[in-house]
């Protein structure tokens, strides 16, 4: 029974070289030099035919024992480094939740964004609604509802683009005062309201001026509304927004939709009055236009004059950051450059 033997200490052998395999490689090369085609247990089974028959069933049976033995020891291994490699993968894969992560650069509102924001919330901490009108205007709106009938003189300063005749892009935002004015119930309160947008004008393209560039209109329409509280809120408005010290003078000026109309300045915040650059040497600095808003407006909307009056102003946002932090281009506005627009950080 020399066969005997020799399976027997086969398996002693294959099964001491599965344990000790250290990975899933080395031992599918122990299952492929011994359970293989050319391996020693198929060579048994082979050399069965030189055996005494009566050997043969014994010796095959043992065979096929030891077959099955050295079979299940391998899939029993294969488990154990199986689950052993998901662990380490697990391991060395583990994601440390406290490292920091990648910053992702922030961008920031456009600084003529945070200047009329800044502005919006002014007017709304004083009971203003913040209203919004078309870019694409109706001449109607623009300029007849504004007291500018057709071949009026004054309609040349605000020459624009024209979509037809009587369509064309606004030259202004004062359109949305009559547009708020048509709709407003006097019976639930007065009518307050700022109205920030883009206007268009036929302007040629310089340092102060742009054929495209932002206004923001104010409008209030109450009984006895007077000149007094257009000065008392626009000196606050100068207050907010170029400092503490700022004062504001009303100069007399012209707009066919207000009567009377003016000029709006304020003390400059560089030299506090003295005269420098910023306001060439007279002290003050123009900031917008305003005025009590022409009973014709009012009619024009239905709205009795003789009971109601207003006052109105428009200004030009572009101009008031300009002044506020030194900028020299108006078109630095629109250029997009980063090196410009990363100085006007948004507080955190
Ligand atoms: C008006 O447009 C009036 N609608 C303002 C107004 C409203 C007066 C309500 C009375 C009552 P004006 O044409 O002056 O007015 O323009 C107002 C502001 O817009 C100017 O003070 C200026 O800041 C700005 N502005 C005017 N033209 C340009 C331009 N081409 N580029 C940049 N800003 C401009």
């Amino acid at each position: 029974m020399e066969i005997k033997t020799k399976l027997e200490s086969l398996q002693n052998e294959v099964l001491n070289k599965v344990k000790s395999s250290a990975d899933l490689k080395s031992l599918d090369q122990v299952r492929v030099a011994y359970l293989g085609k050319k391996g020693p247990i198929t060579e048994v089974l082979r050399g069965m035919k030189d055996l005494d028959p009566s050997e043969r069933p014994v010796v095959g049976s043992l065979a096929n024992v030891v077959r099955d033995a050295i079979q299940e020891a391998i899939e029993e291994r294969k488990m154990i480094l199986e689950t052993e490699a998901i662990h380490q993968a697990l391991l060395e894969e583990t994601i440390d939740v406290t490292l920091p992560g990648k910053q992702i650069a922030k961008g920031q509102s456009h600084v003529l964004t945070q200047i009329m924001e800044e502005i919006e919330d002014l007017f709304i901490s004083m009971g203003y609604q913040v209203i919004e009108g078309p870019e694409v205007e109706e001449d109607n709106y623009n300029f007849e509802r504004m007291n500018l009938p057709k071949n009026h003189p004054a309609r040349d300063m605000q020459d624009t683009f024209y979509i037809t005749d009587e369509v064309l892009l606004r030259t202004h935002t004062s359109p949305v005062q009559a547009r708020t004015m048509d709709k407003h119930d006097f019976s639930k309160g007065p009518l307050k309201m700022v109205s920030p947008g883009k206007v268009y004008r036929r302007d040629s393209d310089d340092a102060t001026h742009s054929h495209q560039f932002h206004q923001i209109e104010g409008l209030v329409v109450a009984e006895q509304v007077s000149m007094a509280d257009l000065k008392g809120t626009l000196d606050l408005f100068a207050k907010k927004l170029f400092g503490k010290d700022r004062e504001i003078r009303l100069r007399p000026s012209y707009f066919p939709f207000t009567e009377p109309s003016v000029e709006v300045d304020v003390s400059c915040f560089k030299c506090g009055g003295d005269g420098c650059n910023v306001c060439k040497h007279t002290g003050w600095i123009e900031i917008l236009g305003g005025g009590m808003v022409h009973p014709n407006v009012l009619e024009m909307s239905g709205i009795d004059s003789s009971v109601y009056s207003g006052f109105a102003f428009g200004l030009g946002p572009e101009r008031v950051a300009m002044l506020k932090y030194g900028i020299d281009d108006i078109r630095h506005f629109y250029q997009n450059d980063l090196r410009f627009l990363n100085q006007f950080k948004v507080k955190e």
